[in-house]
């Protein structure tokens, strides 16, 4: 069976986003790949989190998860920091990666912008993302458009360890969706839909209720003109709004114009208020019912269980291959 390897950080609340360009998708791997699905907690930490907040949102993101259908019977679920082999693999790919290639990622660059100090974690993030993957000899990676550059940058670590030291790491492909990848704030549609975002206007969060949907949706920006068309050159705050029709209901581009062809964006935005709530509202009964059902713990315990059976191995040979010491053998860790 083919490997899928995917990560979200929890590090707040999960948005439309998320769950539309990342986590839905997750499940369409289940039943094909075999799948690790990871609560990336040491990628979260590269900003401050707090430490109260932090093992609730751990557990939050896990039970939304389960909450969108991921079944613990067919998939890996962990929490990254459970699993010591992602820190120690990071920091031999920090000695083959360069500080050249990691300024040129995109995302460092926007979220240290304008900063006067930041972490030095939040530079080598990548670095920590290219161990996740591939520790798991991962054929496939499901991720959302931003993260292309870091999945390619992972392919450029892994050819170059086994150029310099022998046929190590599988080298792992993205996948990422056509449509959905990149869903825009609804606040500013040149923006991407973002968790960071200051302003929750901007982004519908899986807790939102339903009011605060409606609103939200209300009060989403629209462009000149009246009209329903999926332009995103020309109107990319309809085109946004159309993306995320389409993907609540299942219907193409052409379909939705044609559903709202001669009526205004007012008619549009309340129906599409009700296609996101009739998406959001299942998942939160579902998280209901996980967080009332005690599983969770298990459920990441076993995951970790197995996400370190796997990962020890891999981390042994890239070991050995460098020339480290075996004398504690990754292989022979337990768990607590
Ligand atoms: P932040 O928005 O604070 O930078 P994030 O939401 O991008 O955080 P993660 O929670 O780690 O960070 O992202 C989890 C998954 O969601 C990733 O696969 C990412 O590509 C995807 N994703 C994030 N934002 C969007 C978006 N606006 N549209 C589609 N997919 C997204
Ligand atoms: N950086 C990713 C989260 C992430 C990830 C991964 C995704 C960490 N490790 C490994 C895929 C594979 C993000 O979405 N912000």
């Amino acid at each position: 069976m083919k490997r899928a390897f995917s990560g979200v950080q929890p590090s707040g609340v999960l948005h439309l986003g998320n769950y539309l360009g990342a986590i839905r998708r997750f499940t369409d791997f289940q039943d094909e790949y075999d799948c690790y699905f990871c609560i990336v907690d040491l990628h979260a930490i590269t900003v401050y989190q707090d430490p109260k907040e932090l093992p609730k949102q751990i557990d939050d993101t896990a039970l939304y998860y389960l909450a969108s259908g991921l079944d613990p019977e067919k998939v890996t679920m962990f929490v990254q920091s459970d699993v010591p082999c992602h820190a120690e693999l990071s920091w031999m790919l920090e000695c083959v990666s360069t500080f050249g290639e990691l300024s040129r990622m995109t995302q460092f660059k926007d979220k240290s912008k304008g900063k006067e100090s930041f972490s030095s974690g939040l530079f080598t993030y990548p670095v920590l993302m290219a161990a996740d993957i591939l520790l798991y000899d991962a054929d496939v990676v499901p991720v959302g458009e931003d993260q292309k550059q870091h999945v390619e940058l992972c392919r450029n670590i892994a050819e170059r360890f086994n150029s310099r030291y022998g046929e190590t790491f599988k080298v792992p492909e993205a996948v990422i969706p056509e449509f959905g990848a990149r869903l825009k704030s609804l606040q500013d549609p040149l923006k991407k839909m973002s968790k960071s975002d200051p302003n929750p206007l901007g982004y519908i969060s899986l807790s939102d209720s339903k009011d605060e949907i409606a609103n939200k949706v209300r009060r989403a920006v629209t462009d000149s003109g009246r009209e329903i068309v999926y332009s995103p050159e020309d109107k990319p705050a309809i085109a946004n709004l159309i993306t995320i029709y389409s993907l609540c209901t299942g219907l193409g581009f052409t379909e939705i114009e044609q559903r709202f062809a001669g009526k205004g964006y007012a008619d549009f935005k309340k129906e599409l208020a009700d296609v996101v709530i009739e998406t959001i509202t299942p998942i939160q009964e579902k998280y209901a019912e996980y967080a009332g059902s005690g599983m969770l713990s298990s459920t990441l315990k076993e995951g970790a269980e197995r996400a370190n059976q796997v990962s020890s191995q891999v981390l042994k040979r890239a070991k050995q291959r460098m020339g480290l010491s075996l004398l504690a053998d990754p292989t022979e860790r337990k768990l607590l």
